[in-house]
């Protein structure tokens, strides 16, 4: 009876700690699908050696996509 209670506390602890450790935030390694995604994640003037950069999203064709 104590046993499976301990290893289910145990798998608990393991699912907080494994939460703890990953990364907040992922670096994306594609672009966006738009500048409003790029944006809502934080992400504005992307430079052309980004791998976030797309030139669909630099219109004015500067180098940098997504302007802030
Ligand atoms: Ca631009």
């Amino acid at each position: 009876m104590i046993r499976p209670i301990g290893l289910l506390v145990a798998s608990a602890f393991g699912v907080i700690a494994i939460g703890v450790a990953a990364p907040v935030h992922a670096e994306p390694s594609a672009p966006f699908k738009n500048c409003t995604a790029a944006k809502a994640a934080g992400y504005c003037d992307i430079t052309q050696d980004s791998p976030l950069y797309t030139p669909s999203q630099d219109r004015d064709s500067d180098g940098y996509a997504c302007e802030c």
